[in-house]
């Protein structure tokens, strides 16, 4: 109790004593400030504008370096995942940005090259789980085509299109392309990317919607396509069971999102084809393959009213898809080419680690990576990945990470001396070396440990980065042994 109040009155002290303080300190600097303007005033205008315009120089002089050590730079938002659309200015601005950086932009390129090929032609894709009857559909609507149809899943391995007029007579263009979720990824990409290049798809089933046929539709909904859903094979259901099964595929969509009209859900049979065994005058029997005859008006007329409803925003609503889809292939790109970059960087960050170790006279020195290359090594990686830390957060990464390589030294030297005993014919591993391999595996695992953080979060987190330094090292130390010991091994030779 008697201390509690020693410490009230304690603290009343020091509060009266800061109170005393500030209060002189005000009236010191208020009166040497009145001071300096009185004979300021009284003096040659020059000298009051010098004066004032040095003032001003040192107040931005000291704002410019708290921004620069303080403030974290906020990195710009990957315009890839903004959800407004993005427009052809955005889009060619990009590649464009992308491609002076040395990214490969071929594949985002030949997207709008296809798109703008496409401009006055619409597209109608027939999507779906294998065999469930795309190509079948196809020969009903176009019978005089050659459209390949088969019992055995897969049997459409390409993208094709066939011509056919709706009810204005205007050509359109119907896609075949492979099902999906059948044994070959690159066949359900290969649907998936011609799926976004159509105005319309016709989404076929045949039965209840499964799990991937919920997600496909789930993601066509994300690219705002325009939808029919066809439940196709309806010769094999009763009236009433197609009465139900459309219900639950409505339903389905609208649980997911998606408002979906209850006319552009529809029941058809596009026939395929059947064998039938017929018993002849004389009592024996033969196999006959015979076309089931197709019943799809249904869908004629769906899809005449959905081309007559949406008119104008089908071309729109396919520009923005594409445009999204040619998002992504940057994206891949630029993913891509960082990782090559990064590892050029790494690599000569590495290289200059090595030399200079060698360089050193005395080669028991502490590995120390708070110094000039440690510091490039890591504002270039940053550049690299569009994070802009501040030089606060590079020193405290970088001496977080040096905090933890006095542990991880006697490994990194351990792993240096083995990896050099594998290379025949140099003799005796002479210190200087074996110090100069773990110096340079200590970068390298620096490095990347530092583009894992930086890919995973976009922007330099000192703590988060160390820690993924400390847990990662014995692994990339292992990992990089053999690379690093010839390199020094070559470096040592020139
Ligand atoms: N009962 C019935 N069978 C059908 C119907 N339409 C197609 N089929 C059969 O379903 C099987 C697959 O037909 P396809 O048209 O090749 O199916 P697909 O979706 O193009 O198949 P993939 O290209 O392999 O993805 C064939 O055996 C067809 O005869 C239909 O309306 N009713
Ligand atoms: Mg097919």
């Amino acid at each position: 109790m008697k201390l509690d109040r020693f410490i009230r009155v304690a603290i009343a002290v020091v509060i009266l004593l800061v109170f005393i303080v500030a209060t002189g300190a005000l009236l010191f600097i208020s009166e040497a400030a009145l001071n300096v303007w009185d004979r300021l005033k009284a003096g040659p205008p020059v000298l009051l504008y010098a004066y004032v315009g040095i003032m001003v120089l040192l107040a931005v002089t000291a704002v410019w370096l708290i921004w620069r050590l303080v403030i974290r730079r906020k990195i710009a938002p990957q315009k890839g995942f903004r959800s407004e659309p993005l427009s052809q200015a955005d889009i060619e601005a990009r590649l464009h940005e992308a491609e002076a950086a040395g990214v490969d932009v071929s594949d985002a390129q030949a997207e709008l090259k296809e798109l703008a090929a496409r401009k006055d032609t619409v597209h109608l894709c027939f999507f779906g789980e294998v065999s469930s009857g795309k190509s079948s559909l196809i020969k009903a609507l176009v019978p005089e085509a050659n459209v390949v149809v088969d019992v055995v899943g897969g049997s459409t391995d390409d993208v094709r299109h066939y011509r056919w007029r709706d009810d204005s007579g205007a050509e359109i263009l119907l896609t075949d392309v492979p099902g999906t979720g059948g044994h070959e990824d690159r066949l359900t990409h290969l649907a998936v990317e011609e799926a976004t290049r159509a105005n319309v798809v016709l989404y076929v089933c045949d039965s209840d919607l499964t799990r991937p046929e919920v997600a496909s539709i789930r993601s066509l909904l994300e690219f705002d396509k325009p939808l029919v859903i066809v439940l196709n094979k309806a010769d094999r259901y009763s009236a009433e069971e197609q009465a139900t099964l459309m219900q639950t595929l409505l339903e389905r969509v609208d649980d997911i999102g998606g408002q979906l009209n209850r006319d552009h859900v529809v029941a058809v049979s596009a026939g395929g084809e059947i064998d039938v065994i017929e018993r002849g005058n004389d009592g024996g029997e033969t196999s006959m393959r015979r076309t089931r005859p197709a019943d799809i008006g249904v869908l004629v007329v769906a899809i005449n009213r959905l081309l007559t409803e949406e008119g104008a925003s089908l071309d729109l609503r396919r520009e923005r898809a594409v445009f999204r889809m040619a998002a992504a292939r940057l994206a891949e790109a630029e993913g891509e080419y960082r990782l090559q970059r990064s590892e050029q960087v790494i690599r000569s960050s590495t290289r200059k680690a090595i030399i200079g170790a060698m360089a050193a006279i005395s080669p028991g020195t502490d590995i120390l990576i708070q110094g000039y290359i440690g510091t490039a090594m890591t504002q270039q990686l940053c550049k690299l990945y569009g994070a802009a830390p501040r030089d606060l957060d590079i020193e405290e990464f970088l001496s977080l990470s040096q905090s933890r390589v006095g542990r991880a030294l006697p490994l990194s030297l351990a792993v240096a001396g083995n990896g050099l005993k594998a290379f025949p014919g140099i003799g005796t591993v002479a210190g200087g070396l074996v110090h100069a391999v773990a110096y340079g595996l200590i970068f390298d695992a620096l490095g990347r440990s530092l583009v894992l953080t930086l890919s995973r979060h976009g922007e330099l987190l000192p703590d988060v980065a160390a820690r993924e330094f400390e847990e990662g090292i014995s692994e990339h130390l292992e990992a990089g042994v053999r690379r690093i010991a010839k390199m020094a091994l070559a470096e040592k030779a020139d």
